[in-house]
């Protein structure tokens, strides 16, 4: 369902509620956190108690974002008016997080994914076109007249700017484009540091991860296909989290040809977390769902129980009927 039909409801819901929990997904990523932080902003200006949720560590690059230390903190309460869920589509997603939703009296899912799984919910926002939740977020803070404070602005303009890999992506739009104009006019958002922090700089612990991926990376149909796998020991040895390899996709998605990538990661024994990556039509998220994975059509992934081999066999099938 579209927002603009959703605003009244959304509106009544938020003014008869007074705790409110905001939710994005596990392994939370820039829109997610962007999101619920802006979100977390508007309603405690509100004078709402708000609690913000996201399963699994918050990186430390995104420590300009006032509302990052107060995540995660009340997972002891035991009920909220209102739940609003951001940036996911299925319940699972919720990861370590998951019964929120059996602890508030109204539901509220804003996302941007393909086909909602979130059946629970009073109020559904589905909108797949918008490159980041962020937008949708802006679109309704707009509709409500709601003051774009410096906090507000530069959560947003997180949310954006990493979902479309800094505008690079071909899910950015003129829409996109329109946001972040009036984000800019309405206040000084230090863009610098936001993009360094989150499309340039990485650890300089990590330099033998990357320069492993380089080394061993693998290519398929004439270059058009990178792969990399990074095994079990490779994991241990450099003690990697999933913020330290999720960048290294980047990679091979950079060499000159790539039009698409496969990575991945044993993360114990037998068990491979996917990664795939496209530019263009490739839609990377029907593959994943043949391995039971899911996400956008040129970001998506997967976990995998089995042997890598078979993984990779599996792939280049379903990569062999979409590359020409
Ligand atoms: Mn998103």
């Amino acid at each position: 369902m579209k927002l603009e039909n959703q605003i009244d409801k959304i509106k009544l819901l938020i003014s008869k509620a007074q705790t409110v929990a905001v939710v994005g997904h596990h392994n939370p990523d820039g829109d997610c956190i962007g999101c619920c932080a802006a979100v977390a902003e508007w309603l405690e200006s509100k004078g709402k108690t708000v609690s913000i949720f996201a399963d699994g560590e918050i990186s430390e690059k995104f420590s300009y974002i006032r509302k990052v230390p107060e995540f995660n903190l009340d997972g002891d309460c035991d009920h909220f008016d209102l739940l609003i869920v951001l940036d996911l589509n299925d319940v699972e997603r919720l990861g370590a997080w998951r019964d929120l939703p059996n602890k508030a009296d109204k539901i509220i899912v804003i996302d941007h994914h393909m086909k909602p799984l979130f059946k629970q919910c009073d109020v559904l926002v589905d909108m797949p076109n918008y490159a980041s939740t962020g937008e949708i977020i802006y679109q309704l803070f707009e509709s409500l007249k709601v003051k774009i404070t410096l906090e507000i602005a530069t959560a947003l303009y997180t949310s954006i700017a990493c979902d479309t890999g800094c505008f690079l992506f071909a899910n950015t739009t003129a829409y996109t484009h329109h946001v972040v104009e009036e984000l800019m006019k309405k206040q000084k958002i230090d863009i610098e540091t936001i993009n360094f922090r989150n499309f340039r700089a990485y650890e300089r612990r990590n330099l033998p991860v990357i320069s492993y991926v380089l080394k061993n990376m693998k290519f398929a149909f004439g270059g058009k296909l990178a792969i990399t796998v990074l095994p079990y020991k490779a994991v241990k040895k450099w003690n990697l989290n999933y913020e330290s390899r999720h960048g290294l996709f980047k990679y091979a998605t950079d060499v000159s040809g790539v039009i698409s990538t496969i990575f991945i990661t044993e993360l114990k024994q037998g068990e491979y977390n996917v990664s795939l990556r496209s530019l263009g039509k490739i839609d990377v998220a029907k593959i994943a769902q043949t391995i039971g994975g899911g996400g956008h059509k040129n970001a998506s992934g997967a976990t995998y129980q089995g042997s890598h081999k078979q993984l990779l066999k599996v792939l280049l099938a379903e990569f062999a009927k979409v590359i020409e």
